[in-house]
């Protein structure tokens, strides 16, 4: 196991549902720590750059549209095997076929609204982290 940092998203459908606590206590139960975190409304264009990898896809616009439509909470997640436990905790990216008690069946409403995200891969979670924390400096 490696110690990893990984980006957390809280969207805008759960920061309007004020399940931003949640978030963090499993984050914390499961051994990662919070290292930095930041509330912005994203810009269309922020989103946009954010799931550059998505552009040809056909849920572009929606996805960038729902990110940007009112505040998320991004944070960063530091401890053992950070990248593969948050994602455990989120489930499936829809939370239809999520696993019971996982954030995103908890939280999520569709495939889109899915209320949470986290990076998948230690090179995305680097690009993530630059991306929504620019010169951060990690105690
Ligand atoms: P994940 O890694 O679980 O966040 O999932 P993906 O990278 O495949 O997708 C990124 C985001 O695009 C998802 F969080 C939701 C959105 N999406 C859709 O809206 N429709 C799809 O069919 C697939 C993904």
């Amino acid at each position: 196991m490696a110690l990893e940092r990984t980006l957390a998203i809280v969207k805008p459908d759960a920061v309007a549902r004020g399940v931003l606590g949640e978030a963090i206590v499993a984050a914390e139960r499961a051994g990662l720590r919070v290292v930095a975190i930041r509330r912005l409304h994203m810009t269309k264009r922020q989103a946009e750059g954010f799931y550059a990898v998505h552009r040809e896809r056909p849920f572009f616009d929606a996805l960038t549209s729902f990110m940007s439509e009112g505040p998320s909470v991004v944070m960063v997640l530091e401890g053992e095997d950070a990248i593969a436990t948050w994602r455990r905790l989120l489930g499936a990216t829809n939370p239809v076929e999520a696993e019971e008690g996982t954030l995103r069946k908890r939280f999520g409403t569709s495939i889109e609204r899915n209320a949470f995200h986290g990076s998948d891969a230690p090179e995305t979670a680097a690009f993530e982290i630059g991306y929504m924390f620019p010169g951060l400096d990690l105690a």
